[in-house]
């Protein structure tokens, strides 16, 4: 009867681990790690999380937008992931996302918006990537230009740049 028990535990412990490992199995990062997003997510790489390089988040699908923005002089073209393609990659499944910077600044995106809107997680400006002295590595580009409507306030402050982390909750 013991041992049965202890069968039936250790094969349980097996079937666990194996289960952890077939969901948290994305690639390791390599190069350092410029992204981390965390939360309500299915697809990991180490412990619940996803560490991204740089390499990493240019083997997802790649956008270009053309647009101006307050910061910038004219149109600039920026080139990175698309927030419904990041969240779809990572199998994520909830309503908001908490945007955080390497200043510790943060700023609130509803999933629902990165469906109807084409906002994009920018490594890339003019072709060259973005220092963190020029807003990067990573940054919240809204497509200004395409819509006008999104030249608010609002929108501005969700612009975010050096981002580092994202929770998605
Ligand atoms: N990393 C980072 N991104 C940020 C901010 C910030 O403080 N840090 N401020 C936000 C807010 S509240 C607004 S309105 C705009 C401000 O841009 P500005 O400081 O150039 O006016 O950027 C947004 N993105
Ligand atoms: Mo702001």
């Amino acid at each position: 009867m013991k041992t049965l028990l202890m069968a039936a535990m250790m094969l349980f412990q097996f079937a666990w681990a194996g289960t952890a490992f077939a969901i948290c199995s994305l690639p390791q990062p390599t190069g350092n790690v410029i992204l981390t997003v965390e939360g309500q997510i299915r697809k990991c790489n180490s412990g619940l999380e996803t560490r991204f390089d740089m390499a990493m988040l240019e083997a997802l699908p790649k956008t270009q937008v053309k647009t101006q923005n307050p910061w910038e002089q004219g149109v600039v073209t920026y080139e990175g992931v698309l927030f419904r393609d990041l969240l779809h990659y990572l199998e994520a499944n909830g309503t908001v996302l908490s945007i955080t910077a390497l200043n510790d600044f943060r700023a609130s995106l509803d999933v629902a918006d990165t469906r109807t809107i084409d906002i994009v997680l920018a490594y890339k400006r003019n072709g060259e990537y973005m220092p963190v002295r020029e807003k990067g590595p990573l940054f919240v580009v809204f497509p200004f230009t395409d819509n006008p409507a999104l030249s608010v306030e609002y929108r501005f402050a969700q612009s975010v740049w050096q981002v580092a982390r994202i929770t998605v909750k």
